[in-house]
């Protein structure tokens, strides 16, 4: 380990803002804007300012920082060093060329006891000069920071007239060792070493490795973001997949110019290997920050809300969770399917606002094991995100111990508890009036709909969604129209909180059929009734112009 003191005292500036920033709102998940937007000259600065004097515990405290390797990550660690020397931090944690998955940072931040991190990630956008720029806080649990204190964050960069900052200087964090600033240190670690290890403790990797071993071919896409060295070490280094299982494995700045969301329209590649061809048992992708995944099957997707229920269902198949649930929960758009396990197995099933930083509080207070989100999120209680590479290694422990394919599994799943078709559509880029126009109509015509008839059935309950924490009793409200019908159909209206050109409206449809109707239809097939409707009740065509979604799941 190299060391190399700076005995220099780093001069400090305070530089003067002419105007401040009014548009730095974090929305579902951090402050996500186009890459030039933050470009703009102390743009940047002026969030990661208004985190430092926000955040408790920055004079003396630990601070994890890192992210997806985008555009812009390696320039925004230098500022952020310089900066968190200027407040007073005592040492930064970060990794060799600043590249941290989200679920990775998450572990560090609690097993090295920070107050928090810092991750440059917008997630599952796209990334380089033209795509997306994102700055993440997450708290001393691990979890995403919560809306009280992203919105002291947001409030503080609307009255900043100044920040702190040192001189500029070469900080190095090309190689692992420990550097200073000042007198701040500054640790660079392999960032994959700590992850590993975690993951190590909850799986049973012997089994993985036999199945694997055992004509098992997998196929695992990487998009060119974060997740590509873990992904490496992990399968083709310590559990025996063969060389070149991990494709595009290398970060990139721009991720190649593919947008790293691991979906069937932007992970089409890997849908196509596993979906038309015979070569691969399984498949798997994870977006741009490691904190997604989707998982594939010889000729069969598996929808994320299902995800969940199987992994809920096989809690027993893996060595840390063998002992059994505390609890599940889900964000509201998720499908019920997981909760029709958790009243199986009797225990509790919560129903949360979307994104990650609700699950916190019912982690943190033992109420619940596992979490997710139809968004291609799946969780648990070992870190405080959503985890792209766990939900993999967790589908492949299923398999090995059942010694059966993805298919196989979902077809029994389905007979026992009945299937929840599930799709989300999304409306990418529409003009934030005409979103809003349509959002606000729809939600006017809630009460009068209640007793309607839909799609051949009738509308039971119709409202905004709002959320009462209950370890706190914090409220959200405004989180999502819900259409709720009398056979637990549902269809649900939301405004996209990380989408940066216009607005995008996500449209959520589940409908149940019990173990004992048609498990075989096709999604879209299934729920074409509850399209139309909606597409009549909530006028998306003839208000959004699109005759068909921007992507289907
Ligand atoms: C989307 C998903 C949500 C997820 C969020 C962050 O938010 O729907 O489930 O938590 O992204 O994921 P929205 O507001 O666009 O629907 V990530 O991978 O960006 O941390
Ligand atoms: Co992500």
């Amino acid at each position: 380990m190299s060391f190399q003191p700076n005995t220099s005292q780093n001069k400090e500036y305070k530089i003067r803002l002419e105007k401040s920033f009014t548009d730095q709102k974090p929305g579902t998940s951090g402050l996500r804007k186009s890459t030039r937007q933050f470009q703009q000259t102390h743009y940047l600065e002026s969030f990661i300012e208004s985190i430092f004097r926000t955040l408790p515990g920055v004079k003396g405290g630990i601070l994890v920082l890192g992210g997806d390797g985008r555009f812009g990550n390696r320039k925004a660690i230098d500022v952020i060093l310089r900066m968190a020397a200027a407040h007073g931090v005592s040492k930064v944690i970060t990794t060799v060329d600043g590249i941290l998955s989200t679920p990775a940072a998450s572990n560090l931040i609690r097993s090295r006891n920070a107050i928090g991190a810092i991750i440059l990630s917008a997630s599952h956008n796209s990334g380089g000069v033209n795509g997306d720029f994102g700055v993440k806080v997450n708290g001393p649990n691990g979890g995403p920071a919560s809306e009280s204190l992203t919105d002291e964050i947001y409030s503080c960069t609307k009255n900043l007239d100044e920040y702190k900052i040192l001189e500029s200087q070469n900080i190095r964090i090309d190689s692992i060792g420990k550097y200073f600033i000042s007198s701040m240190t500054v640790e660079v670690i392999d960032g994959v070493e700590d992850y590993i290890h975690l993951l190590q403790n909850i799986f049973d990797f012997d089994q993985i490795r036999s199945l694997l071993n055992n004509n098992f071919p997998i196929a695992f896409d990487a998009l060119n973001a974060v997740t590509g060295p873990y992904a490496k070490r992990l399968f083709e280094d310590l559990l025996g997949a063969s060389k070149g299982t991990v494709r595009n494995g290398k970060p990139l700045e721009d991720f190649g110019g593919c947008h790293p969301d691991p979906n069937l329209t932007y992970a089409k590649e890997l849908a196509d290997l596993l979906l038309l061809g015979e070569a691969y048992a399984f498949g798997a992708a994870c977006d741009g920050d490691g904190d997604r995944n989707m998982i594939l099957g010889k000729g069969c997707f598996v929808n994320p809300s299902d995800s969940l229920a199987v992994l809920a269902a096989n809690a027993e198949c893996v060595p840390a969770y063998s002992n059994g649930l505390l609890g599940v929960a889900r964000s509201m758009p998720t499908s019920s399917a997981v909760d029709v396990v958790a009243k199986d197995l009797g225990i509790n099933c919560y129903e949360t606002p979307t994104g990650w930083k609700f699950f916190g509080n019912l982690l943190d207070s033992g109420q619940i094991t596992l979490c997710g989100e139809e968004s291609f999120g799946t969780g648990s209680n070992h870190v405080r995100e959503k985890d792209g590479l766990w939900a993999v290694l967790y589908w492949l422990q299923v398999l090995a111990n059942k010694q059966c394919s993805v298919e196989k599994l979902m077809l029994a799943h389905w007979s026992k508890y009945g299937r929840h078709y599930y799709s989300r559509h999304d409306y990418e880029a529409i003009s934030i009036e005409k979103a809003n126009g349509l959002y606000t109509r729809l939600e006017s015509l809630l009460p009068s709909l209640v007793g309607e008839s839909f799609a051949g059935r009738l509308i039971s309950h119709a409202d905004n969604f709002a959320y009462t924490d209950p370890v706190d009793n914090s409220i959200t409200s405004n989180q999502g129209l819900r259409i709720l019908l009398n056979d637990g159909s549902r269809v649900i209206l939301r405004l996209s909180g990380t989408g940066t050109k216009g607005a995008t409206l996500r449209v959520y449809l589940e409908s149940y059929v019990s173990s004992k109707g048609n498990l075989n239809q096709h999604p879209q097939e299934a729920l074409s009734d509850l399209i139309d409707n909606i597409d009549y009740v909530a006028e998306i065509s003839k208000r959004t112009g699109m005759k068909v979604p921007t992507v289907i799941t």
